[in-house]
């Protein structure tokens, strides 16, 4: 609940989280380099980011380490590997809790934060919690999914995740360049059709490209390699987004944290007031046990009334039959006593 004020704040300043999420090795980190022309955070073979980074506006290039402890320390692009990395810092041994980066790209101006997470489905445990904490600061999301590998389960439940979180997730098959033309077309229609059955995304902006070749032409500055990656198609409709509909999006992001804040403020009331109902339920048993017992007395009652009944019946009849033999014998000794008189 506490992300809410979080949240707010984060609307008030204007700033707009657009993250960078999928399984580890997909090329979220070369496709964030990529998008930026230059080869600022490092990328594996293995998976290799640990922590997340976000990436914000700045004249001069600047890196900032956040520890879990509060203290911040000023590092460099050199060193960076260091802190958010597995191989630098595993299973975060060194108490990383953010990254913070600051660069000079007209994709960061107004406010839009650039952040790039490890990614699930690793073998590191660490790196998928890290993914999913972050979660609810999506505002929007760009989800990568490689061409060299089909759809998997992992993937389809995290993109139902974040659907409670994001207005709008972008989706980019990357690593197109193992891919013939006619192999990249099928690859595109086979995703669209997962995404579509299996996470029932109706409206789906699926774009194909080659982080890896478009990262080498802007680093070479080969437009041939820029445009041959297809990295321009999804720029131009990005640009269009951020420029028309990144207000939009971040409202009905934050309506979507509200909503969930709202979920889960309704299952804690469900919640308590269940726990109330047990004691409730015995409640009711013990009345239902109470009432038994007073039934029970009463008839109890009614029962040792008639044996009282019955009892001073008896005694009076004793009585009676006593008071006559009495009677019976004082009359024959009176009747004795007369006639010894007369
Ligand atoms: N062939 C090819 N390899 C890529 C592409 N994008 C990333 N890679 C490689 O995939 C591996 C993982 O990339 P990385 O960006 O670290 O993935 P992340 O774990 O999702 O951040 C690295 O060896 C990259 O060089 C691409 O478009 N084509
Ligand atoms: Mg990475």
């Amino acid at each position: 609940m506490e992300y809410l004020g979080e949240v707010k704040q984060k609307l008030l300043q204007g700033r707009f989280n657009l993250v960078v999420l999928g399984e580890f090795k997909r090329g979220k980190t070369t496709f964030l380099n990529a998008l930026l022309g230059a080869d600022l955070l490092p990328t594996a073979v293995v998976p290799l980011t640990s922590i997340v980074t976000l990436i914000q506006y700045g004249e001069r290039i600047s890196a900032k380490v956040t520890f879990l402890d509060g203290v911040v320390e000023e590092t460099t692009l050199d060193e960076l590997h260091l802190y958010v990395t597995e191989e630098g810092n595993p299973c975060n041994e060194k108490n990383v809790k953010l990254v913070h980066l600051e660069y000079p790209s007209p994709y960061l101006k107004d406010g839009v934060v650039l952040i790039d997470t490890p990614g699930v489905g690793s073998i590191y445990q660490n790196n998928t919690d890290e993914t999913y904490n972050y979660l609810p600061k999506v505002d929007a999301a760009i989800f990568l999914l490689s061409s060299d590998q089909p759809i998997s389960r992992s993937e389809l439940d995290f993109l139902k995740d974040i659907g409670q979180y994001s207005a709008k997730t972008f989706f980019i098959l990357n690593k197109v360049d193992y891919l013939t033309d006619l192999d990249k077309k099928k690859a595109l229609e086979f995703a669209k059709k997962v995404l579509a059955e299996k996470v029932g995304l109706e409206e789906i902006n699926i774009y194909s490209l080659s982080a890896k070749l478009a990262l080498d032409g802007k680093i070479s500055g080969d437009d041939e390699k820029i445009k041959a990656s297809n990295l321009p198609a999804f720029t131009a409709m990005l640009e269009k987004f951020l420029l028309k509909e990144k207000g939009r999006a971040a409202i009905n992001a934050t309506c979507n944290k509200g909503n969930n804040a709202a979920g889960e403020l309704q299952l804690g009331l469900e919640l308590e007031m269940k726990a109330l109902g047990i004691p409730l339920e015995e409640l009711k048993a013990k009345i239902v046990l109470f009432d038994e017992m007073v039934i029970n007395l009463r008839q109890e009652q009614e029962d040792n009334g008639y044996i009282f009944q019955g009892e001073k019946s008896k005694v009076y009849q004793e009585l009676e039959h006593e008071i006559t033999v009495f009677q019976e014998s004082q009359d024959i000794m009176i009747v004795k006593e007369i006639e010894q008189e007369y």
